[in-house]
């Protein structure tokens, strides 16, 4: 989906890669049999703009309505913030997607713990459902209002706690800008390989 030089390669753990693109991550895929996208979704799951509203473009009618069978926890929620579910991949060429809610940054009590909450979340849900390889765009950093550099250090740094559990992890970041934010914090964080 991207050509090499669009592409910063880094050890999360010996056995663990974690990869940075710059593309559109309704595209991505490595192994239908054991892949999931994560996006950021709103507290209803009733789709919406960004990377939701091309997720669910690209993914068809099917992914709304398995969004409305996923059970509220309080009326008008089915996942809170900083929680993960997940769903079908219908259309897309990923197996799985998994909805997790990012902090809206203004507003959010914590912004910085619920970022982390939706990392974390994200991968436990992805762990339980044998992912192997899940890729992540840049939550919270569009409408919601993110720092991008505060939330690059906080997705690599939690995606670190769970290097082992997976065999890669990709961020599919769509600016330019982001993807170079990412790769020198991951060039911060991490070995390069
Ligand atoms: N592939 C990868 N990244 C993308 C794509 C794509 N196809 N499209 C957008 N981005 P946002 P948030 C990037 O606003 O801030 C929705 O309406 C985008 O450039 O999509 O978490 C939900 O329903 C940005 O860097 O999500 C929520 O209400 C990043 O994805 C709310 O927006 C996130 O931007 C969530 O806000």
């Amino acid at each position: 989906m991207a050509s090499e030089d669009e592409v910063a390669v880094f050890n999360l753990s010996d056995s663990t890669l974690l990869k940075i693109l710059k593309g559109d991550i309704t595209k991505w895929s490595v192994d239908a049999s054991s892949d999931a996208i994560v996006y950021s979704a709103n507290e209803r799951m009733v789709g919406g703009g960004g990377v939701d509203g091309a997720i669910h473009r690209a993914a068809g009618p099917e992914l709304r309505a398995a969004c409305y069978q996923v059970p509220e926890v309080r009326p008008g929620v089915r996942c809170p913030t900083g929680e993960a579910r997940i769903t079908p991949g219908f259309n897309l060429p990923a197996s799985r997607v998994i909805h997790t809610v990012g902090p809206i940054y203004d507003s959010d009590v914590n912004p910085k713990e619920s970022l982390a909450n939706s990392y974390k979340n994200s991968l436990r849900v992805a762990k339980a459902n044998n992912i192997k390889y899940i890729a992540f765009p840049a939550i919270s950093c569009g409408s919601y209002g993110f720092p991008i550099d505060e939330a690059a250090a906080i997705g690599i740094s939690t995606i670190k706690e769970f290097a082992n559990d997976f065999k890669e992890v990709h961020f599919v970041l769509f600016a330019d800008a982001k993807y170079s934010v990412w790769v020198n914090k991951a060039k911060e964080l991490l070995q390069k390989t």
